[in-house]
């Protein structure tokens, strides 16, 4: 990362902008970053950020983007989150194009998330528990605002549940039952969730990343 001209701050002034619109990623990324002596706000707080087209074909392609647009438009250091599930029944569908894999009229929100975990559940009809298996996958970005960027990943492997169980978390988590467990992650204390998911892990593997870059 090229030298801040204020590289040597004091630790609690500064900050790392979350390069997501999503509200249920905001909400487990300040919590697994809480540790970290840096303020972590959400894109949301700045006016005016871009939207940003996730047409690329993997995961990190679109959490380079992400993390590029966020660090440019704000002149902050941006951590984004591109991530999805592979459902091995599927062909590791619905992957890269997870959170719009049932096309209609869900933009986003509870309604989308639903949408989708239904339609992944119509094409698991009549798929036996052996051949359900699947994992969530996240790719983190963190970039810097003369674009340097760097990645990490994580990978949390399950099945799909036959029916939907639990209120919490968001996307998937009412069908994905994570390997060492019977429930799924929404029927799953958050804090279980938070130390074992693919964003968990990609966090934890970015770390490094995060502590060279704000010289903490
Ligand atoms: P941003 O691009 O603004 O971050 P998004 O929801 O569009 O928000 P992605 O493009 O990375 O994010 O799509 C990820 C989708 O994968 C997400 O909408 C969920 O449907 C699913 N997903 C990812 N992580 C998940 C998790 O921890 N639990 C359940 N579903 C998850």
């Amino acid at each position: 990362m090229p030298e801040r001209s204020d590289a040597r701050m004091d630790a609690k002034t500064q900050r790392l902008v979350l390069a997501t619109k999503n509200p249920g990623k905001v909400l487990e990324l300040k919590e697994i970053l809480r540790h970290l002596p840096i303020e972590v706000v959400a894109c949301s707080d700045y006016p005016g950020i871009p939207d940003v087209v996730e047409d690329g074909e993997t995961f990190e392609e679109n959490a380079i983007k992400k993390a590029q647009a966020v660090a440019r438009a704000t002149g902050e250091i941006a951590l984004a989150d591109d991530s999805g599930l592979e459902v091995d029944a599927l062909g590791g569908r619905p992957g890269v194009h997870s959170a719009r894999f049932r096309e209609g009229v869900y933009s986003s929100g509870s309604e989308r998330d639903k949408a989708n975990y239904e339609k992944l559940l119509s094409l698991l009809e009549g798929v036996e528990e052996a051949k359900r298996t699947a994992r969530f996958r996240c790719v983190v970005a963190l970039s810097d605002p003369s674009g340097r960027t760097r990645l990490a990943e994580g990978v949390c492997e399950g099945r799909i549940a036959f029916a939907p169980l639990g209120s919490g978390g968001f996307g998937y988590d009412p069908v994905f039952i994570p390997s060492g467990h019977s429930k799924t992650f929404a029927a799953l204390p958050q804090d279980v969730k938070n130390a074992m998911s693919h964003r968990a892990l990609a966090l934890k593997a970015a770390i490094p990343h995060i502590k060279e870059v704000f010289r903490l």
